[in-house]
């Protein structure tokens, strides 16, 4: 039997930037999901799948992408990464998977990544592949892209695989080349507070496909390949040439944000990390007001921790709900919890779920 663990992610700063070929700067979260694979009963001829959160397996056939038949959404994170490498020649034989993941779902803490590169990994390792770090990102990429139909850019998959403990991983969604960047957030005396909203994901999918057809467009517009070419000292010019509003803002979004990702990653390599609080603070608002991503429950977390000394909030992740990050001195996170819970009783929410993140390992071996 092979064993691999791959993490959530909590994204520090970089939203909606990858799939516009820009920045990123994700960190690898402790929790995350184990994937093991071991070789289908003697007879058996086709793959298995268990999940510890789901109450029915499921065995299909093996096949490629076109003829993969209707199962369950979960089971498609599973076994994309099988009939895609089908599809690129490989023979996969008969397996059962079971897999285990302890990233709470529907929170934007990426326990679909966590998914698709635990099992890949996996996969790849059992089989003896050894996929190349590019490859290895390319199918995690297409699983979730191909096989399941999200849409997502590929930094959730990235930071899975290669995050590093200590570390964020700067990336650059063009080339994919990563850089583990130090976050040393004991050593600052600081602590990044996680607020788990638990506001509902409402429209979230047709939502994020909107925004990413709204950048490409505007891109478009612009004669550019993505909005990653629109220099920060050339915005000005740019949103003038784009009559449509809606355009603007998501342009605006993009280059700035594509910005703060580059100026946070200079800050921590200087080794300033509490300065970085005003530019996380920044990409909020940005996201509040220019791209219009946030629900009413992220923003009264947003201010909460600010009201209670944070020196930088936002929300993380792909937005309508999920997550809010506070970097937070170390003394201030107890109140400041209290803070976020106090404001969302306030305002008649539901009780939130609050905990510390620092950066962990990406996908690694599990003694199986
Ligand atoms: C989701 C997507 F999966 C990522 O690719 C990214 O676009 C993110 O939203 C927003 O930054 O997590």
């Amino acid at each position: 039997m092979t064993v691999w663990r791959a993490p959530g992610r909590i994204n520090l700063v970089g939203e909606h930037t990858d799939y516009n070929d820009g920045f990123v700067l994700p960190f690898a979260l402790e929790v995350g999901c184990t994937a093991a694979v071991a070789p289908g009963p003697a007879g058996s001829d086709g793959w298995s799948v268990r999940s510890a959160q789901q109450p029915e397996p499921v065995v299909v056939r093996r096949s490629g992408l076109a003829a993969a038949p209707d199962v369950p959404e979960w089971s498609r994170y599973v076994l994309g990464a099988l009939w895609l490498l089908t599809d690129r020649g490989v023979e996969v034989p008969a397996l059962d998977l079971e897999v285990d993941s302890d990233v709470p779902s529907g929170a934007g803490l990426s326990s679909s990544a966590a998914l698709v590169c635990s099992v890949a990994r996996a996969v790849d390792d059992h089989l003896g592949l050894d996929l190349d770090d590019a490859a290895l990102f390319a199918l995690t990429r297409d699983v979730e892209n191909d096989a399941v139909g999200a849409p997502t850019g590929g930094m959730d998959q990235l930071v899975s695989l290669r995050g590093r403990a200590g570390h964020a991983l700067f990336c650059d969604m063009r080339s994919h080349e990563t850089r583990a960047v130090p976050l040393d957030l004991a050593g600052s005396g600081l602590a990044v507070l996680v607020a788990d909203t638990r506001a509902p994901h409402q429209h979230s999918d047709g939502e994020y496909g909107n925004r990413r057809s709204g950048c490409e467009e505007a891109a478009r517009r612009l004669g550019v390949p993505a909005l990653r070419d629109v220099a920060a000292a050339d915005l000005d010019h740019a949103l003038a040439r784009l009559d449509d509003d809606e355009l603007r803002r998501y342009v605006r979004h993009v280059v700035t944000e594509d910005d703060r990702v580059l100026s946070v990653v200079r800050l921590l390599d200087e080794g300033r990390l509490p300065e970085i609080g005003p530019l996380l603070t920044a990409s909020h608002v940005s996201m509040r007001d220019d791209f219009r991503i946030t629900v009413p429950e992220v923003d009264t977390a947003v201010n909460a921790l600010h009201g209670a000394g944070a020196l930088g909030a936002r929300m993380t992740g792909g937005g309508f709900g999920g997550c809010v990050i506070g970097l937070v001195p170390e003394s201030a996170v107890e109140p400041a919890g209290e803070a976020v819970r106090a404001a969302f009783a306030d305002a008649g929410f539901g009780e939130p779920s609050l905990f510390t993140a620092t950066p962990a390992a990406g996908a690694h071996p599990i003694a199986g």
